[in-house]
């Protein structure tokens, strides 16, 4: 028998068909007449992982026999969105399963809506992580990703009376088919206690004494790559108390206390912080980040020491991506098993170090910037503490002799902040320790240059890059859009676009073409009536998707401006109001965001959306021309039904204050056109897809600045336009709150009085661009044109795209195909 027919590899209907009955009965225990919706799931999801495997260890096998350098891309998140569409996708036989479904009379949609997803992080970041181990598998490089296994991930969001409520992520419920335990990859992570220096060789040594060691586990998934056969590795850690303990709580008969110590240790994996800043240094957090650094690396030299037996040079079979500063602790840790577990001296341990670390920074707002109070680092890591400040009294040696002595510049650059309490900066140890660095779209790379890491970018001008983010097509063209994705081949007589995307510029002569325009149309139409379906189950609304869909789903911020958007909807409101005749572009403006638990404001934003809704909804003398829906529970999942369905994508930030976006990517690249500021990756997508062809508004980066430099008095603006105040009045009055004119005063007057994100200093230019807006819309043509154009210009935005630059400008690694 073939390997073709085996049953656990085979790809054609038959035997999945088989292969399918077979999970049924042997690793569910169950029979097709008796199957529940998801004792399918589970069974479907099992035929595929079975195929995944497969490539899998072939990959592995090939990545070993090629020696080749292998990337680590460390995360303290990974948003994967569902497995099953995504891998029936990579592996080309999501149209055979579908058939295949049919024959044994199984509802396949159903089947798939079955997943709960691995919410395994809380927006940009986390996502931008997932795209990249897709296209990181896709271009066939070798590379692992690295994180924590979560066991409650970002929390579900449920509106009630219009507040958000949290409810927590019991994704393991169920039971994870995608995952492999490796309950024999273990690691030990040390916390508390102390140090000691002993006398080894004749050369002093140093030994840390915990009072606290944990056990890192290995879960691993295999992340397919798109039409070929590479699979790669993702491995989270848990943490579990080492079995040990047991025996020493019945030797010395403390069994609370043993007990106590597995349940700390067990707390490190169980919840992803629901902040997509950091605040008030959480112990828990530092912890987490620990944890997970340390398991990697402890894995990543054991992978070398069984490849080549020494470590040296193993900065050349490793390069390892810090994602922001939530790994970068990683620095000093490679540090201390070098040195304190390998016997290594330091300048060699430092030589290899450095050159393998290459960090992201993803964020300038400073209340995001981490640090760690040197109080809580050095009771809970005081080993670590002792590498960080060797590492930095020897850089500090650096930048004295190069600077001369220029004392500000010390203090400015030092890892230690001696100014607010002592404080560690994350972000210069992960600078200091790496040999490159970079921001992810131009704008954003320009300003971590010049602001702050400006004194690092001073001595080290060359370690500076820009790579600008990007999206992966399979999921959010091939899955989330399937009818765009077949036209698309059409159109281009094959497939090549997914893995090429630059190849979509052929759609360029298309864009006056009448034919095609009725293509369009018609495939825009049929995914606002899916949401619009959707939205109806699911949401309780209903929705006319004949109006221009305008959409802003992001995380809830203030810095993103959800309430610049929700003055604009007032403001057509009373507009509305007083000229009820009025001709406008009928919209239905749909939102969607988790808050922060703790961040207020935020939640009171959503609360104020939800009060706005409710009242335009109901009133008849707008209703047909307004609608307003708040979606719950934003995640990759739920997104997948907007991106297709959006006619505008909101991107308005405040300028300086994005570092990319990559929502505006996939609304773009799913025809939608922009709203947006000169903020991010937007600028770089105006560029893309032409001026024309999308709606700037607001003031730049640099003209805010100017305007808070000399004094922002935003009551000031309030007074010269009339719409403006009017907005804010018609908040405060209590018209949205059932005559309650406290609920929303803390907003209405942060934005009056303090207004950080400058959102009245923006609001009259978004208006003014809005109605242009209306009177595109309302000639389908040239609307069809940008849309058209939008899509055929977005190839620059692909994640393969961002991987190939990271592969080329930064890690320099090559593709290592795998071959079945
Ligand atoms: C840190 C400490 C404690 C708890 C949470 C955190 C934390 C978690 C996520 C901090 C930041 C986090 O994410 C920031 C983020 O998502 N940044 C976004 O990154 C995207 C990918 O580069 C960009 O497109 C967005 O512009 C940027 O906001």
């Amino acid at each position: 028998v073939g390997e073709s027919d085996h049953i656990r590899t085979g790809l054609s209907k038959e035997q999945l068909k088989q292969a399918y009955i077979d999970n049924l009965f042997y690793l569910l225990g169950r029979f097709l007449e008796v199957a529940t919706p998801h004792d399918s799931y589970m069974a479907a999801a099992y035929t595929v992982r079975d195929r995944m495997l497969d490539r899998w260890i072939k990959t592995a096998r090939t990545y070993k026999a090629s020696q080749a350098r292998t990337v680590c891309y460390l995360s303290a998140e990974f948003l994967l969105g569902p497995h099953l569409a995504k891998n029936l996708i990579n592996l080309g036989i999501m149209e055979v399963s579908r058939e295949a479904g049919a024959e044994l009379g199984l509802d396949f949609e159903a089947i798939l809506e079955q997943e709960e997803e691995p919410g395994l992080g809380n927006g940009g970041l986390g996502r931008l992580a997932a795209c990249y181990l897709d296209s990181l598998a896709t271009l066939q490089i070798p590379a692992i990703g690295y994180g924590i296994r979560y066991e409650f991930g970002i929390f579900d969001q449920l509106i009630e009376d219009g507040w958000q409520v949290e409810k927590s992520d019991v994704w393991l419920r169920d039971g994870n088919p995608w995952e492999l335990p490796r309950p024999k990859l273990r690691f030990p992570v040390r916390f508390g206690g102390h140090t000691e220096t002993f006398q080894d060789d004749g050369r002093v040594r140093v030994r840390w004494i915990p009072d606290l060691v944990v056990e890192g586990r290995a879960y691993d998934t295999p992340i397919l790559g798109y039409g070929v056969s590479n699979a790669n590795l993702l491995r989270l850690w848990s943490a579990h108390a080492p079995e040990s303990f047991d025996f020493q709580a019945f030797n010395t008969g403390d069994y609370y206390g043993a007990v106590h110590a597995k349940v700390e240790a067990e707390t490190i994996s169980k919840v992803l912080y629901p902040n997509d800043e950091p605040q008030a240094g959480k112990e828990l957090r530092l912890k987490q980040q620990y944890f997970f650094a340390s398991c990697s690396l402890q894995d990543m030299i054991r992978l070398q020491l069984g490849a080549a037996g020494t470590l040296e040079g193993f900065h050349e079979k490793f390069v390892v991506q810090l994602n922001d500063t939530h790994p970068a602790i990683a620095v000093a840790e490679l540090m201390r098993l070098l040195i304190d577990e390998h016997r290594m001296d330091w300048e060699p341990a430092w030589e290899i170090t450095r050159r393998t670390f290459a960090f992201t920074n993803h964020t300038l707002l400073p209340e995001a910037l981490e640090t760690w109070t040197v109080a809580l680092f050095g009771r809970l890591l005081p080993r670590l503490l002792e590498i960080v400040y060797e590492i930095n009294r020897r850089f500090l040696d650096k930048v004295r002799m190069h600077f001369l002595g220029d004392e500000a510049r010390i203090a400015r650059m030092s890892l230690i902040d001696e100014g607010h309490g002592r404080r560690i900066r994350m972000a210069h140890l992960a600078t200091v320790g790496s040999f490159a660095i970079n921001g992810v779209a131009e704008m954003h790379s320009e300003l971590v240059k010049s602001t702050i890491l400006k004194d690092f970018h001073d001595l080290w001008p060359e370690r500076f890059h820009n790579v600008t983010n990007g999206v992966t097509p399979r999921r959010f063209i091939i899955v989330s859009n399937p009818r765009l994705a077949r036209l698309l081949t059409e159109c281009c007589g094959d497939d090549g676009w997914v893995r090429d995307m630059d190849r979509l510029r052929s759609l360029e002569p298309l864009a006056d073409d009448v034919g095609f325009h009725e293509d369009w149309r018609r495939m825009k139409t049929a995914a606002k009536r899916d949401l619009a379906d959707w939205l109806r189950r699911r949401v309780g609304v209903n929705v006319d998707p004949e109006t221009l869909f305008d959409v802003q789903v992001k995380r809830i911020h203030e810095y993103k401006r959800q309430h610049l958007n929700v003055l604009h909807i007032i403001t057509l409101y009373e507009r509305l109001k007083a000229e009820p005749n009025r001709d406008v572009a009928p919209r239905t403006f749909v939102f969607g965001g988790k808050a922060a638990p703790g961040y207020l404001m935020a939640k009171l934003i959503i609360k104020l959306i939800n009060s706005v809704a409710e009242v335009i909804n109901q009133d008849p003398q707008v209703n047909d021309r307004l609608r307003v829906v708040f979606m719950p529970d934003f995640n990759v999942k739920n997104a997948q039904h907007l991106y297709p369905a959006a006619d505008l994508s909101e991107q308005i930030s405040m300028a300086g204050k994005e570092a990319s976006g990559t929502g505006n990517m996939k609304f773009a690249m799913n025809g939608a056109l922009t709203i947006g500021t000169l903020d991010g990756a937007n600028v770089e997508i105006r560029e893309e897809v032409g001026d024309e062809n999308f709606f700037l508004f607001g003031h730049t980066a640099e003209q805010l600045q100017r305007l808070q430099a000399e004094g922002y008095r935003p009551w000031e603006i309030c007074n010269d336009r009339f719409e403006l105040r009017s907005a804010l009045d018609l908040i405060a009055s209590g018209l949205f709150s059932h005559g309650d004119k406290e609920l929303f005063r803390p907003l209405v007057e942060n934005l009056l009085y303090q207004d950080p994100f400058m959102v009245l200093a923006d609001y009259e230019l978004y208006l003014d661009r809005q109605t242009e807006v209306s009177h595109a819309w309302r000639d389908p043509k040239h609307w069809n044109r940008m849309s058209i154009l939008n899509v055929a210009r977005m190839g620059k935005f692909s994640s393969d795209r961002s991987i190939r630059d990271y592969c080329e400008r930064i890690w320099r690694v090559r593709p290592v195909p795998a071959e079945l």
